[in-house]
């Protein structure tokens, strides 16, 4: 049914799978990585998953940031009655004889990013995980719109370039498929040419605002009450395309706006969206973005925390190697965020089983690939120390109730058999160690526009070794331990697997899967399959300790260490006094230069 008032000149919307405002984000992240068949677990998990929020106009009360973001940019340009933002499945009220455009955002359109494409294709389809179906859903709607040949369809994202990669735009009935940032000029003088009736190019590149003045942030209700803190990292990993935007960290006071509007509109979550929580308070002030900025820092997070009407708060992304430099830091954020943590786990030795659970990239435990692909990533540490930093890191972590999301990256470009065992050897040392995070194994994803976008590594779950299938399910048994969940929790999953094993991954992924997915049983001890050769059971060789990690620091970095890093995780370390290991007035190296010097 088309609205009798000649709907809205402009409609925005995205697939449900990523509006949806969840409890927690556990259930996007799984629609992400389970295939359509297995959305039965969510819905026993979650009854009302699909249930969303709308204001009194039909309108949508909670949308993905980037739209809000859109929504914004464009009521300036054309007026808040011109431009509505809803719900997939509202789309007929807002679609009338006056629309010109609909604009989708999507972060995850087809679901052939990192971290998703491996457990959709273990599980039967690398090809359909379940955001794929909403997604194809929405576009379903939009072509079979009576009044489709009258509006243009504008999609806008993180996740754009799947449908570009995939050559899918003409099967979706996309007109014109945005790279980049929808609040800049050029966004709005797009959208001018789609409403004149323009043929529009299937792609556009948009630029990235250079400048914090540039960049909008949500005034309304956002899914998961995601605001931008930040924009870029600096670390220069070459598989990375948020880093290929410039590192900005966007003023406190447009943030606490962001939130205050957030809260006002009904949202009591807030996460604050980055690539690195510990850069932000420490853009261009002259100390190596890489030390974090503890004052400031605690400052925003303890004002976010302290706004009335928030109940919640999370961090998104993070890096390892901040918690080596100030463990103090850690300290006191978590004093703030524990108690507004909506995360708990019955490991933890928080008084509430509180826990902190960033998404932080460690990738590999090859020094070898670690150097060549990420020889930013352990500043103002060594890369070669890549191992210590993260075991480390870990300590400090733990000891402060964070038990980070970790992802790995499987089958990387000329990953070898040695690379594999050297990223396994630091996993069972951190099992031995009594360390904890959740491993999140990945295949490899070539993204555009970053430095590895030319490169092939492997592409499906048949091409994966013996090792690296054993590195995939190595994690999965990790995170499986047991006083993480439920008690029958980790034995079901792996009857289950045996299950899936006997009944269809034995001849969807080929026979190098078999041992390592025993061993995932736990049918047979690792020890045995070991003493066969089934499995590699990993040894790290030494490690180095917080002070001689802070002592093989270059020189001119080791002025910037804090120096009371007496928090917990960082007593038997502590910094040597910076007086006196750097002469102050060092000029700071480049990072680019830094990033060079330790690779
Ligand atoms: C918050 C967040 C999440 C949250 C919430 C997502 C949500 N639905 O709101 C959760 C945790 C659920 C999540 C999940 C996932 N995420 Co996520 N997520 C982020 C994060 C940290 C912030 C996103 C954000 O809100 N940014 C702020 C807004 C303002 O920016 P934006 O979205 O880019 O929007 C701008 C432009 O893209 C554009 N735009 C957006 N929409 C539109 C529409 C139109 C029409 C136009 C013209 C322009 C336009 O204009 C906006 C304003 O400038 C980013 C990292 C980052 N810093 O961006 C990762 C990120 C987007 N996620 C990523 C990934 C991989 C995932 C997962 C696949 C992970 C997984 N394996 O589970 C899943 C997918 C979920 C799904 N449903 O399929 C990757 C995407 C990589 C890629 N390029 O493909 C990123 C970049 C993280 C990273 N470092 O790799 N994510
Ligand atoms: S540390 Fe993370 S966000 Fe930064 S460049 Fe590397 S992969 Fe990208």
């Amino acid at each position: 049914m088309t609205p009798a008032s000649g709907g809205k000149l402009v409609v925005l919307t995205a697939p449900l799978s990523e509006a949806v405002d969840a409890p927690n984000f556990v259930l996007q992240m799984s629609m992400a990585s389970m295939p359509k068949w297995m959305e039965f677990v969510l819905h026993l998990k979650y009854p009302n998953w699909q249930q969303v929020d709308r204001r009194a106009d039909g309108s949508a009360a909670c949308m993905p940031a980037g739209l809000r973001v859109v929504e914004r940019a464009l009521i300036r340009e054309f007026g808040a009655d011109e431009v509505v933002a809803c719900h997939a499945e509202d789309l007929d009220r807002f679609i009338g004889s006056r629309t010109r455009v609909v604009g989708v955002s999507t972060h995850n359109p087809l679901g052939v990013t990192f971290a998703a494409g491996i457990f959709a294709s273990v599980f039967g389809s690398s090809r359909d995980p379940i955001t794929s179906f909403y997604t194809k859903q929405l576009f379903a709607t939009l072509r079979a719109n009576p009044l489709r040949a009258g509006f243009k369809v504008i999609v806008g994202g993180t996740g754009g370039w799947q449908i570009v990669q995939t050559g899918t735009a003409e099967e979706l009935g996309v007109d014109c498929v945005v790279e980049g940032r929808g609040e800049t000029p050029e966004a709005a003088a797009l959208f001018r040419r789609a409403i004149a009736g323009e043929v529009l190019p299937t792609t556009v590149s948009l630029p990235h605002p250079t400048s914090r003045e540039e960049i909008l942030l949500p005034d309304s209700r956002t899914t998961f009450g995601a605001i931008e803190m930040t924009t870029g990292c600096g670390r220069r990993c070459s598989f990375c395309a948020p880093d290929l935007n410039p590192q900005i960290d966007l003023p406190k006071e447009q943030i606490m706006e962001a939130v205050r509007a957030h809260v006002r509109d009904g949202g009591t979550r807030v996460s604050l969206a980055t690539e690195d929580t510990f850069i932000w308070g420490q853009v261009g002030t002259g100390t190596p973005f890489f030390f974090p900025h503890r004052e400031r820092l605690l400052d925003l997070c303890t004002e976010v925390a302290a706004t009335p009407g928030v109940e919640t708060v999370v961090l998104t992304h993070c890096t390892l190697a901040p918690f080596v430099v100030d463990p103090r830091l850690i300290a006191d954020l978590s004093a703030v965020l524990l108690p507004k943590s909506p995360y708990h786990l019955p490991r933890s030795r928080h008084p509430q089983k509180k826990v902190v659970i960033p998404l932080i990239g460690l990738e590999t435990g090859s020094v070898r690939t670690a150097a060549k692909i990420m020889a930013g990533k352990a500043l103002p540490f060594a890369i070669e120390d890549w191992p210590s930093v993260v075991l480390e890191a870990l300590r400090i972590a733990n000891a402060n109730h964070w038990y980070p999301m970790l992802t790995l990256m499987v089958g990387s470009p000329d990953e070898t058999d040695e690379d594999v065992r050297a990223t396994l050897d630091l996993v069972y040392e951190m099992e031995r160690r009594g360390l904890f995070g959740f491993l999140i194994p990945s295949i490899f994803t070539p993204l555009p526009e970053t430095r590895m976008e030319h490169r092939k590594g492997v592409t499906e779950s048949r091409q994966l070794t013996p090792l690296q299938w054993q590195l995939i399910l190595k994690c999965w048994k990790f995170n499986l331990q047991p006083g993480q969940y439920i008690s029958w929790v980790p034995g079901a999953w792996r009857l289950g697997a045996l299950v899936l094993w006997a009944t269809r991954l034995r001849r969807l992924n080929g026979p190098n899967s078999t041992w390592p997915l025993m061993m995932f049983s736990g049918l047979f001890p690792e020890r045995l399959l070991a003493r066969y050769g089934k499995i590699y059971v990993g040894k790290l060789g030494a490690t180095k300790s917080r002070r001689e990690l802070i002592e093989g620091v270059r020189s001119h970095f080791r002025r910037f260490f804090p120096p009371d890093d007496d928090g917990p995780g960082g007593p038997e370390a502590g910094a040597a006094d910076p007086s006196k290991v750097a002469g102050l007035g060092t000029r700071m190296p480049p990072v680019d230069a830094a990033i060079r010097s330790t690779a």
